[in-house]
């Protein structure tokens, strides 16, 4: 009985601390325009159910651990060298085969307020003052990097690095807030995401709680310097990739785990990755959307938290948000029987 009792009030203890929240610990505390909005998934029936048995991905080799902190995206340059990341502290490093070196940043503004942190977790209050660039593609021709900056906006270096410039940092009046990932076409089109326009970089665990709809796919144009709305009202949108032959790019909504795909011109497309936690996967698709083929690191072993993948001379080449390291997998690795 007295055990009963110290449970029920146990209980009752947890549902007034939850209920009302007395030492402000809720992750929305200090969010007073947050609002909660209603996230229609799709249907069972439609969603694959292609799994990787042998967790494949558990095969990957982990590079640099411990050297990048939170390198999201992966880029080469048109000379085939690098990766070239961004990182948690808002530089963009360069691996030159032996070392990782500075070469591109963001912000003007940089201080001691960018100095390392222990995790790439500590540096979010002060990322909107260091940059954080979140998705990073080389123009074929020109070789220069262009950026999307979380803070920033869409921006450019040239190919000898330094300080980036900035290209965009609204879209018909409403500023960028969330800029995420891009690519750019053969006209030297960039097509890039905003993943929302109420909430930045630092504030993403209270984007992906209020389920809100305001990310937007835009398109930025070199010639005209303008910067035009593809899509909008769409769910914490991250990466975007062009399809090899440019016809259409896909990019993917975070909150739904879903794929659009646009037309530029007419057909095709390639691999897609989709983030997680703990459970690292990949999948791979065919040019008509069929859903080829699944990697997946399950239990999160080895590769977990994957932000982005980019293929080259078969290997995948995984970044991560969260992680202080990249991850390779070689697709030799794949038995030729799955
Ligand atoms: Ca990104």
């Amino acid at each position: 009985m007295a055990v009963g009792a110290v449970a029920a009030v146990v209980l009752l203890g947890l549902a007034l601390y939850c209920g009302l929240d007395p030492f402000n610990h809720s992750a929305i505390h200090g969010f007073p325009d947050f609002v909660s909005h209603k996230v229609e998934l799709p249907d069972w029936s439609i969603i694959p159910n292609v799994k990787d048995p042998l967790n494949l991905l558990q095969r990957s080799e982990i590079k640099f651990a411990g050297q990048v902190q939170g390198p999201e995206s992966l880029a080469f340059d048109p000379l085939g060298r690098g990766p070239y990341t961004g990182v948690a502290d808002g530089r963009i490093l360069f691996w030159d085969g032996h070392n990782w070196a500075d070469f591109a940043y963001t912000s003007a503004n940089r201080s001691g307020l960018c100095d390392p942190q222990p995790s790439p977790l500590g540096y979010l209050k002060n990322e909107h003052i260091c940059g954080r660039p979140l998705g990073l593609r080389f123009h074929k021709k020109t070789g220069d990097l262009y950026i999307a900056d979380a803070y920033f906006g869409l921006m450019k270096v040239g190919p000898e690095g330094g300080l980036a410039t900035s290209l965009a940092t609204e879209a018909e009046g409403v500023p960028l807030r969330f800029t995420n990932d891009l690519d750019i076409d053969e006209e030297g089109n960039v097509y890039f995401t905003d993943s929302s326009t109420n909430y930045q970089r630092r504030n993403f665990l209270q984007l992906v709680f209020s389920g809100e709809d305001t990310g937007r796919v835009l398109k930025y144009d070199p010639v005209t310097k303008e910067t035009t709305v593809l899509v909008k009202n769409i769910r914490f949108p991250n990466g975007l990739t062009l399809s090899k032959d440019g016809a259409f790019f896909l990019f993917c909504e975070g909150s739904l785990g879903r794929c659009n795909s646009l037309p530029i011109k007419a057909k095709y497309h390639y691999t897609v990755h989709i983030g997680g936690w703990q459970h690292g996967i990949i999948a791979k698709y065919s040019p008509e959307g069929e859903l080829l083929q699944v990697l997946e690191d399950r239990p999160g072993k080895v590769v977990r938290a994957i932000s982005e993948v980019e293929e080259r001379d078969g290997k995948l080449w995984m970044g991560s948000v969260l992680m202080s390291f990249v991850a390779v997998y070689d697709l030799d690795s794949t038995p030729t029987s799955s």
